[in-house]
């Protein structure tokens, strides 16, 4: 095995790991565990590649499009967001591991709570992001969060018993449908990376140990939204693109309108998403539960920064499952300079 871009550079016939081989490792390494969160994680990848294929073949089978149903938050709902939902519902049932599930396209949570349901845990998530480029073949992922009910909730599972604040996860990740297919998550000790490879229908361990860049040069930003953006954020845009080659400025707008993808862009190579709250979305437009809180929990491990702007995400106490939050994520030096523009702490002085 050897290193390239400090990205295990794996030889042909070489020992691969798959993603069920690294969780049962994992297991081994946490006493009295009883392979449920295991069997969790599988169930996610399962339906992961579920939803691999169809969005690979969407234009063949008539997926594109929309149900003709508004979802909870007002958006005209897409085929592949009702086919995604259904799949990780129907993978997460059938495993018998959960008891809550939160969904971006369903209004209240669903409890999947049955005589023999064993189940510990509650899972949030958004089956499809960036519903806006589904139908143009552009990076879309899905995104979940993982908590466990807490000790009194047991045998009387409520909505309450998702509304817990973020740094209360204990797992969260990520499935991009890009050029490639990565799962990516975390439990809370490092972030790792897998591939899917389709020829054996595996999720392969190709990105262990996942660092951000302190630093980068890069951003993702709706700038269509410039004029509604506060004061202090303007300024930090504009020092952005002001010329200066000592700090490699100006810096490069990346901006696939997939929060899956620019984070995971972002993550790799270093750089700042930022979808603050403005006149539309008075509250920002990512939802917290399933869109903020589980990237701030990887993008914290792999030593990066996620902020409401004025602290961080995860101790954003929740009121609600479909909460919205302004977000700023991504390299730590990038994230403070933003939310320190932001706060008027830093002024542009041109
Ligand atoms: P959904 O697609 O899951 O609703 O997610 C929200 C999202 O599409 C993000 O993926 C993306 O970063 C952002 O909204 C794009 O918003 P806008 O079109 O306002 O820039």
């Amino acid at each position: 095995m050897s290193q390239v871009n400090g990205f295990t550079q794996m030889v042909a016939g070489s020992a691969f790991m798959t993603l069920e081989q690294f969780i049962i490792e994992r297991e081994q390494e946490a006493p009295g565990s009883k392979g449920q969160f295991s069997r969790l994680i599988r169930d996610i990848s399962v339906a992961a590649k579920i939803v691999d294929r169809d969005v690979r073949k969407a234009g063949l089978v008539d997926l594109y499009g929309e149900t003709g149903d508004i979802n909870v938050q007002g958006e005209v709902q897409a085929k592949l967001d009702l086919l995604a939902h259904e799949e990780f519902v129907r993978a997460l049932r059938r495993g018998g591991e959960v008891c809550l599930i939160g969904s971006e396209e369903h209004a209240e949570a669903i409890p999947l709570l049955f005589d023999d349901c064993q189940g510990k845990y509650v899972v949030l998530f958004d089956p499809l992001d960036g519903s806006s480029n589904v139908d143009v073949n552009v990076s879309i992922g899905t995104i979940f969060s993982i908590y466990r009910i807490p000790d009194d909730h047991e045998g009387n599972v409520t909505m309450q018993s998702a509304l817990q604040c973020g740094r209360k996860q204990v797992a969260a990740g990520y499935v991009v449908y890009g050029s490639s297919t990565m799962l990516v998550y975390t439990t809370g000790a490092g972030v790792y990376g897998f591939t899917l490879d389709p020829s054996i229908g595996e999720f392969l361990l190709s990105h262990p140990q996942i660092r951000t860049p302190e630093d980068g040069t890069m951003y993702s930003a709706n700038e269509g939204n410039y004029n509604s953006w506060s004061r202090g954020l303007k300024d930090y845009i504009k020092w952005m693109q002001t010329e200066d080659e000592a700090t490699s400025r100006p810096y490069t707008t990346r901006y696939i309108g997939s929060f899956v993808a620019d984070f995971h862009r972002n993550l790799i190579k270093g750089g700042v998403y930022i979808y603050p709250a403005n006149a539309r979305n008075p509250n920002g437009k990512l939802r917290l539960m399933y869109e903020a809180n589980p990237m701030a929990f990887i993008v914290e491990q792999a030593g990066g920064i996620a902020s409401t702007g004025h602290g961080p995400i995860l101790d954003v106490e929740p009121q609600a499952l479909h909460d919205r939050t302004p977000l700023f994520i991504g390299s730590p030096r990038m994230v403070e300079m933003a939310t320190e523009y932001l706060r008027g702490e830093r002024v542009y002085e041109g």
